[in-house]
């Protein structure tokens, strides 16, 4: 079984979320999001999320190519959780192109292109135009 992780806030949830984890889930056959928690996505990513941890989770439960949901506590956890779960394939969005090639020494990495128009920033703005 190939097993792929990938990580993420996944706050508000959007097209461009499905459009990564459909092609995540594609180069394998098991899915592991690491779902950033409420407290590293302030501490670390200075998000406030919308929707705790606990809500991101159970909609990114609800997703037909998720197989499993772990939280995310810190930049570090990431050699041990392809270590852990015995990872093939690390996939992430090509925003962050380069930025974990350190891990090509315990599994694959995969940049896939981010889908171009959408973003929870421009939700939240195109919100706001409207009022
Ligand atoms: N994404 C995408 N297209 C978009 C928006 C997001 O493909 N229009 C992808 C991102 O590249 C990422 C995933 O969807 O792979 C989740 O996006 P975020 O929630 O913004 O994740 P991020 O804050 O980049 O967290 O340790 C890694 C971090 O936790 C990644």
């Amino acid at each position: 079984m190939k097993k792929i992780i990938t990580y993420g806030t996944y706050d508000l949830l959007h097209y461009g979320h499905i459009n990564l984890l459909r092609r995540a889930k594609a180069l394998g056959d098991y899915l592991i999001v690491a779902l950033s928690t409420d407290e590293f996505n302030w501490n670390e990513k200075h998000k406030k999320c919308y929707f705790s941890y606990e809500e991101r989770k159970s909609l990114l439960e609800a997703i037909r190519y998720v197989d499993l949901v772990i939280p995310e506590t810190c930049w570090e956890q990431k050699v041990t959780d392809i270590k852990e779960f015995r990872v093939d394939t690390f996939v992430i969005g090509d925003d962050w192109e380069g930025k974990f090639d350190f891990l090509k020494e315990h599994c694959e990495v995969v940049y896939l292109p981010r889908t171009p128009e959408i973003s929870t920033t421009q939700i939240k703005s195109d919100l706001k135009d409207r009022k």
